[in-house]
């Protein structure tokens, strides 16, 4: 991973600090490609190291390029500061998100005469723009939930539970290379799924209701997300009505966003459709946001956001009208960002599906 060795060189040489120190699991894994569950990255002015225990220093040495390996022999915090001394850092950043308030107390005592600089979303800033093999795993993970998405339409039934689909998406997901589920399944039927985030219950599926999923698998350590809402039977007048409008939300965005815009302005696309049809107040979540090596990263997509999109960037775009004791409707795809619009990942069609019973 010499290329992103390099590129947090550069922050590195342009911050007040001299020395970095890596806690957080993902960035680890970033940085280094490394798998196991324990180890440190550090930076420090002339050197990177890669941090570990017994356990783990031979997984660390065929995984890892470009690091010098450190066999831990005593406490972590006391081994880092060694290092630290031999270097000649004088300010060390530190990644304040990750850090808890014992760990920062446990470095503050040992760290001997090293000023200590909190640093936010470092890595995550670089993380937004995907390298060209980390968009081929993210679309190999979206296939695995597209083709899970397709099968599930096959085995829905009337009278399953909720519990019941999800458990399906994440074996059949699994059967097709994926590592772990990207997160809880959301499988939210009938006026459940006026909840955007009703995780799979004991719930009966019952005939004519709106089923809402949200699934997305890892596939070597890279995700996918992806929502698809459908009727089990016969949708209604207001099923279909409620449905079209946040297509018609979703698809606008595909043809509008492209790099260079922000966040906010992203996300206004999907939001003034469906606030001119007078479901403003039922569309309470953000638009979207960037996936990657955790299914919610940079950049942001929503009226929140404080982000431009970048190309190479990979964000949902995830509008929904949620009506409570009704029911509710979202659609997400997962799209690339170009310099002149986006590339659709996801293939599952959108238009509303009833699944004949
Ligand atoms: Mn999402």
């Amino acid at each position: 991973m010499k290329n992103r060795i390099k590129k947090v060189r550069d922050i590195i040489n342009e911050a007040e600090y001299d020395s970095l120190l890596i806690d957080s699991d993902v960035n680890r894994f970033y940085l280094t490609n490394f798998t196991g569950s324990a180890g440190r990255v550090l930076f420090t002015p002339e050197n990177e190291y890669f941090i570990t225990d017994f356990r783990y220093t031979e997984q660390a040495a065929n995984q890892t390029d470009g690091f010098k390996i450190v066999e831990l022999n005593k406490d972590v915090v006391e081994s880092i500061n060694d290092i630290l001394q031999r270097d000649g850092t004088e300010k060390l950043g530190f990644e304040a998100k990750t850090v808890n308030y014992y760990q920062y107390g446990k470095y503050d005592e040992k760290f001997k005469d090293i000023e200590l600089i909190s640093t936010e979303d470092l890595i995550k800033d670089v993380r937004m723009i995907k390298e060209e093999n980390e968009i081929e795993m993210i679309k190999k993970a979206i296939e695995i939930s597209d083709k899970a998405y397709e099968h599930i339409l096959d085995f829905i039934e009337v009278g399953m539970t909720e519990k019941e689909v999800a458990l399906e998406l994440e074996i059949f997901q699994k059967k097709l290379g994926g590592s772990k589920n990207a997160f809880d399944f959301i499988v939210a039927s009938g006026k459940r799924s006026s909840m955007p985030h009703g995780v799979a219950s004991d719930k009966v599926i019952n005939e004519n209701e709106l089923i809402t999923l949200d699934f997305g698998t890892f596939y070597k350590g890279y995700c996918s997300d992806m929502t698809r809402t459908f009727v089990l039977g016969k949708a209604n007048q207001k099923q279909k009505e409620i449905y079209n409008k946040v297509l018609e939300a979703q698809l606008a965005v595909i043809d509008k966003i492209k790099a260079g815009m922000s966040g906010v302005e992203a996300d206004k696309i999907a939001r003034d459709i469906i606030e001119d049809a007078g479901y403003g107040d039922n569309f309470g979540h953000g638009l979207g946001h960037g996936i990657g090596v955790e299914v919610h990263e940079g950049p942001n997509v929503s009226y929140k956001s404080e982000d431009d999109l970048k190309e190479n960037s990979i964000v949902t775009d995830e509008p929904g009208i949620y009506i409570k004791d009704w029911g509710g409707v979202r659609i997400e795809d997962d799209l690339l960002i170009t310099k002149d619009g986006c590339e659709v990942l996801n293939s599952s069609p959108k238009e509303l599906i009833e699944v004949s019973i």
